[in-house]
């Protein structure tokens, strides 16, 4: 039998080892960050996914340090003193060590952030990069919106679904289609959940899906991926505006539990006042039209039923900063299935959501009428018979329904002020990354 002292087990993460411990018997385990060698006595600064703890090793156990690399993975066990060290209150005195796997040298990066490295550098060793806190901050955040918004979205009776991301037509149009070989025959990757989401609806009222959608985008910007996660909406007997209203509720509660977060003082990489600083009571909505008209005001030159382009966005994004809803898109500019407006077909019932000049989330109302949504397949060039297994749908009693589209990677560059996507993202897709 293991004698229970000769047994390393975790007791403890970083964030418990305090003053209250002191005299106690600890057994923490991580990677060591920093190793302080001064003489007679060695400091090893251990951080775990945590934090960080000052240990003391002396004597005998120094032996046990030779070769030790920086990163390699250690378990101590030892007694918990007050310190001397500004940074630390307490420290370990070591009573046993185990290496249990040494890094090499030199590693591709210095995740404690001495040596600055790129961005590219930092995704090609991305495992590595995330021992850095402030970046592993990033994802553990991400998990934290993914769990509010899920709970505001069942609270509010919506049904968390899966569609297939492996599918046999285009759920957007043809265009931006990744395509696979499937047996004998084409398939696609799902650019997103749109046609299977609508069809749902028919039975459970309102769904919701978070999951990663493809998309062959060829342009390589800061905010496109060809791989990203995205939450989508519907549900059925809501118009535009009352998903709209959803829209900022999910928003809101999530910047309203980020700043609960940040006041327990929850999260490194995050800034209080910036982030209460989006939070506007609501968010305000302004019609396409209105924005043609500033803009030409400001000197753009643009037609009524032209779409933005980038430099028109990132104007609006300097009159509009933070976020706002543009409303009332022209029917052209929006994809078959956006119901018009009613009273102005060449207007729809539609939405994008803005924070400055990036598009955080794009929605509307649908058509529901298996006429008309074939006719607007027609109008917009797709050809119908490959819509046939969702028409079909559309003949079984199908409600007025309506739902959105909002980007989480984009989303989270804005809680994080992120300048670019593959920041908040853990392994990015582009036209010029497959790896790692
Ligand atoms: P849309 O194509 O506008 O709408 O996509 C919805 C939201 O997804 C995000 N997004 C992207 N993020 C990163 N990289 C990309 N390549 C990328 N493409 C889109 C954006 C965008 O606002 N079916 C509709 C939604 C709906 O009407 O319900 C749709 O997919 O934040």
């Amino acid at each position: 039998m293991i004698d229970e002292k000769d047994r390393i087990h975790r007791s403890h993460y970083a964030y418990q080892i305090d003053t209250s411990l002191v005299g106690k018997m600890v057994s923490i385990a991580g990677w060591v960050e920093e190793i302080r060698d001064i003489g007679k006595l060695v400091f090893l600064l251990i951080r775990d996914v945590s934090g960080i703890v000052q240990t003391v090793v002396t004597g005998k156990h120094l032996e046990a340090l030779k070769d030790l690399t920086r990163h390699s993975i250690i378990t101590i066990s030892g007694t918990i003193q007050i310190g001397k060290a500004k940074d630390f209150d307490v420290e370990i005195k070591v009573d046993q060590i185990e290496i249990i796997s040494r890094a090499i040298q030199p590693l591709p990066l210095d995740p404690a952030n001495r040596i600055e490295s790129s961005l590219d550098k930092r995704i090609d060793s991305r495992a590595l990069d995330l021992r850095n806190p402030r970046i592993c901050e990033i994802f553990r955040l991400k998990s934290s919106v993914t769990h509010v918004v899920r709970s505001v979205l069942q609270s509010e009776r919506f049904i968390e679904v899966l569609t297939p991301k492996i599918i046999g037509s285009a759920s957007e149009g043809g265009a931006n289609l990744f395509s696979v070989n499937y047996f004998d025959t084409k398939a696609f990757l799902a650019q997103s959940p749109q046609l299977y989401k609508e069809q749902l609806i028919l039975a459970m009222d309102r769904v919701f899906e978070i999951a990663p959608y493809f998309r062959a985008e060829k342009s390589h910007t800061v905010r496109h991926l060809s791989e990203f996660v995205s939450i989508d909406i519907e549900a059925a007997f809501l118009d535009s505006k009352d998903v709209m209203d959803l829209a900022e509720k999910v928003l809101l509660t999530v910047l309203d539990r980020l700043i609960v977060t940040l006041e327990e003082g929850g999260s490194v990489s995050l800034n209080k006042e910036s982030i209460a600083e989006l939070r506007k009571p609501s968010i305000e909505r302004y019609s396409y039209k209105h924005c043609v008209d500033i803009l030409n005001h400001e000197g753009e030159q643009i037609e009524y039923g032209d779409d933005f382009s980038d430099s028109s966005l990132r104007k609006l994004g300097q009159i509009y900063k933070g976020f706002y809803f543009i409303t009332e898109w022209p029917l052209k500019l929006k994809p078959f299935y956006i119901h018009e407006k009613m009273g102005e077909p060449f207007l729809s019932e539609s939405f994008d959501l803005q924070f400055g000049y990036l598009e955080l989330i794009s929605g509307g109302r649908r058509h529901h009428d298996s006429r008309k949504l074939r006719q607007r397949i027609i109008d917009q060039g797709l050809d119908p018979s490959r819509f046939e297994d969702h028409l079909r749908v559309f003949e079984w009693g199908m409600p007025p329904h309506s739902g959105w589209g909002l980007g989480l990677d984009r989303l989270m560059m804005v809680l994080t002020n992120a300048q670019n996507i593959r920041e908040v993202v853990l392994y990015p897709r582009d036209t010029q990354r497959l790896h790692p």
